[in-house]
C-alpha cells in the first residue's frame, strides 16, 4: 500500500474533530494536568463520567516531570502509599513513613490510567475564562489555543461547556483566580512559605467545591487558602485529586437525583 499524505491529514483532523465534538459539553472538565489533576481525572473517567483533561502545555504531568530540582525523583509519605499501588506505580521505601518513586513513571502511569478511564485530553488548550451565567454557577471554559495566547495573537476563543470544572493549575490557581477577578465571591489568598509537614496535612481541608460548579485541588486549593507550599513530596497532590474526584462525583449525581 501507498501511503497517502491526503488521507494522514484527513484522518487527523476528522478523529479529532469528531473527539471535539464529543467533548464540547463535559461532565467534569478538569484544567491542569499535573498529578493532582491527573488524579481526579483518572478517577473520574473510571466512574464513568464524561471527562476531559484541559492543559496549557504540550505535555501532561505539570511540576511532576522534574521531580526536586530536575532530579527525577518523588517523595510520597505513607497516606498516600496506597495510591501508588492504585495505579502501579513502583516506588522504594526510604525510611520509615517516607516512599520514593520515578517521577516519569508515575506521570506516565497516572497518564495512562486517566486514558484508560476514558479520558480524553486537550493539550495545547489555554483556559482564558469562564462562563458563569445570571445563575451564578459555572458552567463553561472558554479556550484558546496556547500558541495563541504565546503569540500574543488576537483571535476570538471557543467555548466548552462543563456540568463541573475543577481548577488544577497549580500554584496559580487559574480558575479561581478568574472567578475572583470578576466579581465571583472567591478569595485567593496566594500561598505561603515552605513548610511541607503544614501544606500536606491541610490540603485536604482546602480542596473543596469554592464556587457553585467550581473544585479546587492541589496546589491551586493551598494557594486560594493560603497555606504553606510543600515542595516535591506528592502525596498531598494524590490525595487531594481523589478528594476532589470524591466532590465532583457526588455533585454529579445530586444533581441528577435530587433529594
Ligand atoms: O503545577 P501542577 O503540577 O499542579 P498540581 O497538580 O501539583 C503541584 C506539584 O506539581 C508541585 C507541588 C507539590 O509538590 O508543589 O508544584 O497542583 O500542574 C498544573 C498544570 O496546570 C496547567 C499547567 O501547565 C500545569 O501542567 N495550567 C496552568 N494554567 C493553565 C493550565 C491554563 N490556564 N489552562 C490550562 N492548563
Amino acid at each position: 500500500m501507498e501511503l497517502d499524505e491526503i488521507t494522514i491529514s484527513r484522518a487527523i483532523l476528522s478523529t479529532q474533530m469528531e473527539r471535539l465534538m464529543e467533548f464540547l459539553e463535559m461532565d467534569v472538565a478538569v484544567v491542569g494536568g499535573g498529578p493532582s489533576g491527573l488524579t481526579a481525572a483518572a478517577l473520574l473517567g473510571e466512574e464513568g463520567f464524561r471527562v476531559g483533561l484541559v492543559e496549557k502545555k504540550l505535555s501532561i504531568g505539570g511540576g511532576m516531570w522534574g521531580g526536586g530540582m530536575m532530579f527525577p525523583r518523588i517523595v510520597v509519605q505513607e497516606q498516600a502509599s496506597r495510591l501508588l499501588d492504585r495505579f502501579g506505580i513502583k516506588y522504594s521505601p526510604y525510611s520509615e513513613g517516607y516512599y520514593v518513586a520515578g517521577s516519569v513513571e508515575a506521570v506516565s502511569k497516572l497518564t495512562a490510567s486517566a486514558c484508560d478511564a476514558g479520558v480524553e485530553f486537550f493539550n495545547l488548550f489555554s483556559v482564558e475564562d469562564v462562563m458563569i451565567r445570571g445563575d451564578r454557577r459555572l458552567s463553561g471554559l472558554v479556550v484558546n489555543w496556547t500558541p495563541v495566547e504565546m503569540a500574543g495573537l488576537h483571535v476570538d476563543p471557543l467555548t466548552v461547556g462543563c456540568r463541573i470544572a475543577v481548577d488544577a493549575t497549580g500554584h496559580d490557581a487559574v480558575l479561581a483566580r478568574l472567578v475572583e477577578r470578576k466579581g465571583g465571591d472567591v478569595k485567593v489568598r496566594g500561598e505561603g512559605f515552605m513548610w511541607a509537614d503544614r501544606a500536606e496535612s491541610e490540603i485536604l481541608s482546602h480542596t473543596r467545591e469554592i464556587f457553585p460548579g467550581l473544585v479546587i485541588c492541589g496546589m491551586a486549593a493551598n494557594a486560594v487558602a493560603g497555606e504553606h507550599r510543600m515542595g516535591p513530596v506528592f502525596g498531598g497532590m494524590l490525595l487531594s485529586g481523589e478528594r476532589a474526584a470524591a466532590i465532583a462525583a457526588s455533585a454529579l449525581r445530586q444533581e441528577k437525583n435530587p433529594a
